[in-house]
C-alpha cells in the first residue's frame, strides 16, 4: 500500500475476529441493546463518578463532523443544582404541555405518560447535559465553522445510552423545549447549545415503562 503524506496517519489497529466469533457478538450486542428501556422512574441510589466519566469517554469516541468533537457533557450530582435544573425544566414543560404542545403531539406521547412533572431530574444521582457546539471558537474570538453537528452529537448520545445501559444503569433521553434555560444554569458559553438532558442512575424497585413493542427488523431493514 502506498503510505499517504500528511497530514501524519497511523497503520489502523484491529483485531480481525474468527467469523464465528463476529455472528456471536452480533447477535449478543443485539440482544443486550433490545433489553434497553427508557424509564422516568430513577431509584436516589449514588452512582460513582468514575462511572459517569467512563459513560462520558464511550460516547467521546463518537465519529464527528471533520473530527471537530463538537459536545460537552455537564454532569450533575449537586442536589441544589438538580433542583434549579428540574424547576426550570418543570416551568418550560408546563408552558409546553398547556400551550405549545398541537393535539396530534398530544395524542402522539399519550401513551408514554410523558408530563411536565420530571422528578427523574432530581431522583437519578446525575444528570448529565449534552450540549452540542454550533461553532468553534477561534484564539482570537472569532468565530470557526462546525459541521454537522446535530448527526455528531446524536451518535455520541447514542454510545452514551448504549455504555449507561452496558454498566447496568438506565437513562432518559429528555428534550426541555426551549432549552436556553440550561447554558444559563450552567454557564455554558454561547456557542454551546444544550441539545439532551440524561438523568442517569438505578431504576426505581418498582420502575414502570409504556408497554410498548419494537419494529421487526422487517420493518427496518431493506437489503437489496
Ligand atoms: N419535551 C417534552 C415533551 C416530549 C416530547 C417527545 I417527541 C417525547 O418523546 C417525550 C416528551 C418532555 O420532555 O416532556
Amino acid at each position: 500500500m502506498t503510505t499517504p503524506s500528511s497530514p501524519p496517519f497511523v497503520t489502523l489497529r484491529h483485531l480481525r475476529l474468527a467469523p464465528d466469533e463476529s455472528a456471536r457478538r452480533a447477535a449478543e450486542f443485539a440482544t443486550h441493546l433490545d433489553a434497553r428501556r427508557t424509564t422516568r422512574h430513577f431509584s436516589p441510589e449514588p452512582v460513582p463518578r468514575a462511572w459517569i466519566e467512563h459513560a462520558i469517554r464511550a460516547a467521546g469516541t463518537a465519529p464527528s463532523g471533520a473530527h471537530q468533537q463538537p459536545w460537552t457533557f455537564v454532569a450533575v450530582s449537586d442536589p441544589e443544582l438538580k433542583q434549579r435544573l428540574r424547576e426550570a425544566a418543570e416551568d418550560e414543560e408546563r408552558r409546553f404541555y398547556a400551550e405549545r404542545i398541537t393535539p396530534e403531539w398530544r395524542a402522539a406521547l399519550e401513551p408514554l405518560g410523558t408530563d411536565a412533572v420530571k422528578t427523574h431530574l432530581t431522583d437519578a444521582p446525575w444528570v448529565v447535559v449534552l450540549f452540542r457546539h454550533a461553532h468553534g471558537v477561534n484564539a482570537d474570538g472569532s468565530k470557526r465553522t462546525f459541521y454537522y453537528t446535530q448527526e455528531s452529537c446524536g451518535i455520541a448520545a447514542g454510545l452514551f445510552i448504549a455504555a449507561v445501559h452496558t454498566m447496568g444503569l438506565v437513562t432518559l433521553t429528555h428534550t426541555p423545549s426551549p432549552m436556553g434555560f440550561l447554558g444559563e444554569l450552567l454557564g455554558r458559553p454561547a456557542n454551546e447549545k444544550a441539545f439532551l438532558v440524561l438523568p442517569v442512575g438505578y431504576p426505581a424497585p418498582d420502575a414502570q415503562v409504556p408497554a410498548l413493542s419494537r419494529k421487526p427488523l422487517a420493518e427496518i431493514a431493506v437489503f437489496r
